[in-house]
This record gives structure tokens, C-alpha cells and sequence, in this order.
């Protein structure tokens, strides 16, 4: 099934509600990663603008953490990498016309004279930026929505230049992903216009019950950006955006909020919600300064939780006093990645950023050892380049709530060719090393040869669905 439509929820009494099995979607990293210092309102990205780039090393940083989270026993599965540079894109912004797009010599003096007068769309047209897969959409499971479709609605990223051609590629990918499942509905994204901006699952939190609970629901928390005037950022996600989705998903009210990002935190650097605060099914971690309002906003969200699951939700709220803003911006300790364990309990997997910061070592530490928690261990992940444009380990990652059937080894094998195992890690890591370069400049990126040779790495990758 898909795209969308608006008909009207249809509520089956009788449909039973699925058991769920949370599963972790990472972007490969692509041979043109570099630092473009395009990231609106990403700090790591500004700074580092320019710098030389190191894509080889990225791209099995961005492997190791497959392998490490797929050696937990979480099905991890990834996304092939998006052809660059984007030739669409340059032909639309009238660099090369489209009857000359395969003639090489116009190519060649297309990429020259972009370089010389707008190397900005350049860098946009070569962006690698489709790795950090947790702005590819945002997913609502069949057991939440009210007339019982599983939907995955892409993000249209339309406040970057390098990012909103992100949007028509990974709806092709998802589709093929989902090939042959009738209960999910791949939708397109939302009209990229900017009072619709959308960055996808970086802005949504979906709680649910703890892992002792059969219950299948889902509590949403949509972040819509700073609405307040006198941010230094612009902000990335808009408010109807996140409502439009919700409606879209068929949520029902019960399972619904809305909360909005601090001012003050928009302008520390938190793009992104996901910078500043997470959840994992009855956890949630977050920074005092993440929400504006934010005390009464945990109220609601803990009122709601209890009356759905007749729990209280774990809260791990950290003080500024305990990690200043400037440091949760720093470590991206709020950006770790935190996994349900197959035989229940929680891992973390944090930026090295957050083991060499003693606070937030020592933060981790307590919370490990607190057994009022469920949080059961920690590991550490290098991801020297994606954190230098602002991308931590949960930024590479999409994560969805399946239905448990969907991975039955009774039911077809749809997600066959996209499933990190050993074998796939292998390939992709031979097709790394063949094909990377070591050192990247922007300068490069002028370069014929050099683009042809990127554009054939990403055609020949190993493993295509
Ligand atoms: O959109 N960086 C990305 C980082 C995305 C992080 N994702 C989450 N927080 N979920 C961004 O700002 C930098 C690319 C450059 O500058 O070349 C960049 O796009």
C-alpha cells in the first residue's frame, strides 16, 4: 500500500493489536560525506565548514555501530547510499540543461563554473547528508492509529538547500523496502513549502508500555521548533507540519501531544529535539531547558502515560547545572541511541564524546547502576565524522516499532536486502574500502573524474533491494 489519503478512520473492533518489535534503520554513510557548513542552526556543522573530510573512515564508523548494534540481538537494518552528485538537482537549478546532462564536456564545465559562483549548491549537490536516516520520516505503528494502517510518512526537509532532495529519493527506497506489505502505507512528504518544514522522527517521540506489558500502544510527542521571535537559528520544524502528520497517522487524542522547543535551547545549538531529548518505549530522557513550558509539558506527558498503561513513566530529567546546554550540545549525550534488549531491559549506545566528558561519564555510570531504571549497559561509539556535522548515533538511525509478523521467519522476507547481518557488513565494508577516498576537499568536487567515480561506487554497491 502506498501514498496517502485522507479518507476517514475506520475502526475495526475486532482487529487484534499486533505484538511490536523495535527495529533500527541506519543511512550508509556515502563516499562524499564532507563538511559543507550547511546545517541550519548546527553548530558542529557551522564550525567545521571547509575542513578536509575523511568519507572512508565515516562510512565504517557509521558500519561499526551496525555491527555493534546488531550484535545486541536489535534487527538493524540499513539504507543504500543516494547517487551524488545530484544531476536533478543541479539541471533544476539551471547549472547544465537537461538535453546536455550526459554529455561529459558540459558535465565537466557545469561542476567548474558551480564551484566558482555558487559552491554552496555545489556542496548541496554532493551532500551526503541522507546518512543521518532519523530525518527520513517519521513512523506510526498499526496498533496506534485508528483505523489500523501501519504509516510511514516521509520528511520533506524543505528547510535545507542540501537536504529537501532527500525527500522523493528515500520515498522510492522505503516503497521498495515495504514491497508486498499490504498494512503499511508509504506517504509521500508533506508539500515542501516552509509553513509544512518537516525533519522527520528527530522531532517525535513515541513512548510506549514497559517491555513486562503486552499492551501494543503508543504515546506520541510531536516537537515543533521555537515559535518565539529573537532566535538566532531558523527553526527546522514547523508546528502544522507535526500536526498535519498526526492527523495523517490517525491518532487518536488520547495518544497525542505537541510541545515546543525552548528558545533558549534552539539557539545553544539543538536543531533537533532529538539533540536535547529522547525516549525509548517507558523512558524518557531529557534536559530541564529542551521544552518550553517545560514542567507542565512532563506533567501531561506523565498524565497521559499513566491513564494508558497504568504505569508511571521512568523520567530522567538533567539539570543544567548537572550538563550545561553547551555540554549536552558537545557530548550529544541526549543523542544516544537507547535500545530495547531482545530478553527486556535497555542499552545505551553513546558518542565517545560522552566517555570522555566526566559529567556525563559519571551520569551514565549512576544510571546503570540504578536498578530502579532500565537501563542495563553502555557502549561507546566513534563517530568522529558524522559528530563533526552535528550527527550523533541516534541522528543515523530511523527507528519503527513493527509489527512482530513482519520479521516472523514464517512471513516473506520483504526487508531481505535491506537486514545488516554478517555477510552484509562484509560486502559493504569491502565496497567501502574499494571505493571511498581517504581525504576529501571541496575543491574536488569540480573534478569530472572525481565525480564520475562517485556516482559509479554508488551504482556498483553490493547489495540493492
Ligand atoms: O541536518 N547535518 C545534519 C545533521 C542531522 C542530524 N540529525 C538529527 N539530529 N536527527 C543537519 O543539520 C551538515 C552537512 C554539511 O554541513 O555538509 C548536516 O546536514
Amino acid at each position: 500500500m502506498n501514498s496517502g489519503s485522507n479518507q476517514q478512520p475506520v475502526v475495526d473492533p475486532s482487529r487484534e493489536a499486533p505484538t511490536l518489535i523495535e527495529v533500527q534503520i541506519d543511512g550508509i554513510i556515502g563516499p562524499t560525506h564532507h563538511f559543507g557548513g550547511l546545517g541550519i542552526g548546527n553548530v558542529a556543522s557551522l564550525a567545521n565548514q571547509a575542513k578536509h573530510s575523511h568519507p572512508k573512515a565515516a562510512a565504517l564508523e557509521g558500519a561499526a555501530k551496525m555491527d555493534q548494534v546488531a550484535s545486541l540481538g536489535v534487527p538493524q537494518f540499513f539504507l543504500p547510499p543516494l547517487v551524488r552528485p545530484n544531476w536533478d538537482f543541479l539541471i533544476r537549478c539551471g547549472w547544465i540543461d537537461s538535453k546536455q546532462r550526459f554529455d561529459r564536456s558540459e558535465q565537466a564545465d557545469a561542476l567548474k563554473r558551480c564551484a566558482d559562483e555558487s559552491p554552496a549548491l555545489l556542496s548541496a549537490a554532493y551532500s551526503s547528508s541522507y546518512m543521518w536516516a532519523a530525518n527520513a520520516g517519521t513512523f506510526c505503528p498499526e496498533s496506534d492509529a485508528m483505523d489500523g494502517v501501519s504509516r510511514l510518512v516521509l520528511a520533506n526537509l524543505s528547510s535545507s538547500l542540501h537536504r529537501g532532495m532527500e525527500a522523493v529519493e528515500r520515498y522510492l527506497q522505503f516503497t521498495d523496502l515495504f514491497r508486498g506489505v499490504e498494512t503499511v502505507q508509504v506517504c509521500l512528504p508533506l508539500p515542501a513549502v516552509d509553513p509544512l518544514r518537516d525533519e522527520g522522527a528527530a522531532n517525535h517521540m513515541r513512548f510506549a508500555a514497559p517491555p513486562s506489558s503486552k499492551s501494543p500502544l503508543g504515546l506520541h510527542v510531536f516537537v515543533h521548533a521555537a515559535t518565539s521571535v529573537g532566535n538566532t537559528f531558523r527553526s527546522r520544524q514547523s508546528s502544522l507540519a507535526s500536526r498535519t502528520i498526526s492527523k495523517f497517522m490517525r491518532l487518536p487524542l488520547e495518544q497525542l501531544i505537541f510541545a515546543e522547543q525552548s528558545p533558549e535551547a534552539v539557539d545553544a545549538g539543538v536543531f533537533h529535539n532529538d539533540v536535547i531529548a529522547t525516549s525509548n518505549r517507558n523512558l524518557f530522557l531529557y534536559h530541564e531547558k529542551s521544552f518550553l513550558n517545560a514542567d507542565s509539558l512532563v506533567q501531561e506527558i506523565c498524565i497521559k502515560y499513566e491513564s494508558l498503561f497504568g504505569t508511571p513513566l521512568h523520567l530522567l530529567r538533567i539539570d543544567d547545572a548537572a550538563i550545561p546546554l553547551q555540554e549536552a550540545v558537545r557530548t550529544y549525550l541526549f543523542n544516544s541511541q537507547i535500545l530495547s534488549l531482545p530478553h527486556g531491559g535497555m542499552h545505551m549506545v553513546c558518542p565517545v564524546q560522552c566517555e570522555q566528558s566526566t559529567a556525563a561519564r559519571e551520569l551514565i555510570g549512576n544510571w546503570i547502576d540504578d536498578a530502579r531504571n532500565p537501563i542495563l549497559g553502555v557502549s561507546y561509539a566513534h563517530l568522529s565524522e558524522s559528530m563533526a556535522n552535528g550527527g550523533g548515533p541516534a541522528c543515523l538511525r530511523l527507528r519503527m516499532d513493527w509489527p512482530a509478523g513482519w520479521l516472523s521467519p514464517s512471513a516473506p522476507p520483504f526487508h531481505a536486502s535491506y537486514r545488516w547481518d554478517e555477510r552484509a557488513s562484509q560486502k559493504i565494508k569491502e565496497w567501502i574500502h574499494r571505493f571511498y577516498p581517504d581525504r576529501l576537499a571541496t575543491d574536488d568536487f569540480q573534478r569530472i573524474d572525481f565525480a564520475d567515480h562517485v556516482i559509479s561506487a554508488v551504482r556498483v554497491f553490493p547489495l540493492r533491494g
